[in-house]
């Protein structure tokens, strides 16, 4: 297998913790999307959506997107689980990684598309009040957040789940182009973020 990576884009990055989680190292290749690589012609080949990650599997096939390939590895690599056990585990799970995935990791990135300085040369018209608007969109979504997780030491419930991958990858991209910052109030959000940060795969 070959991972189509690019080390400072959050997308690729879920599916490094999800396999580090898993304790599969597996060979990269960086795309350096910044200068337009996953667009050229070649790379359209390999994903017609243009972006990365991309999986290249042993047969030569690809896989992408971040939660196809998730998915993949976790029926390759089934112990640690990460993606539920039984039906009601499972759906549980998705229900929690989605509700990160539209809610805020989708509004970060929207946030960062439209108001960021490094994005604007990528997309045709920034539009500023609807970075404003998302920003105040992430601000809401980490104060729901942060009360779901009272009395739960993970996002979808007593383990560590897919569902914290895609958390704590959206707030740290979120922080490094400067979307949002953790509030120390949210005390809740800050021991699960301490909590997940500090396993090794965080840093992968
Ligand atoms: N839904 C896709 C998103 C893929 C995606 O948008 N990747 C971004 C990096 S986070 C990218 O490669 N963008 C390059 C481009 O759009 O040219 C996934 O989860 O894998």
């Amino acid at each position: 297998m070959k991972l189509y990576d690019f080390t400072r884009a959050p997308s690729p990055r879920r599916v490094r913790i999800f396999a580090a989680e898993k304790g599969l190292s597996i060979p990269s290749e960086q795309v350096d999307i910044l200068s337009g690589k996953a667009r050229t012609p070649e790379f359209l080949a390999i994903n017609p959506a243009g972006g990365v990650p991309v999986l290249q599997l042993d047969d030569g096939s690809y896989l992408a997107e971040s939660d196809a390939i998730a998915l993949y590895l976790e029926r390759l690599k089934p112990e640690p689980n990460l993606l539920g056990r039984d039906p009601r585990e499972q759906a549980t799970i998705l229900m929690w990684e989605r509700r990160i995935e539209l809610n805020l990791y989708i509004r970060v990135l929207q946030a960062f598309q439209h108001g960021h300085p490094l994005a604007a040369a990528r997309i045709k018209k920034q539009i500023k009040d609807y970075a404003e608007f998302q920003r105040d969109a992430i601000v809401e979504q980490l104060a729901w957040t942060n009360q779901q997780l009272a009395g739960r030491e993970f996002v979808a419930g007593p383990r560590f789940t897919i569902a914290d991958i895609t958390a704590m990858v959206t707030i740290d991209f979120g922080r490094q182009v400067e979307v949002l910052k953790l509030d120390p109030a949210h005390r809740e959000l800050a021991r699960w973020y301490d909590a997940v940060s500090s396993r090794s795969s965080a840093s992968a």
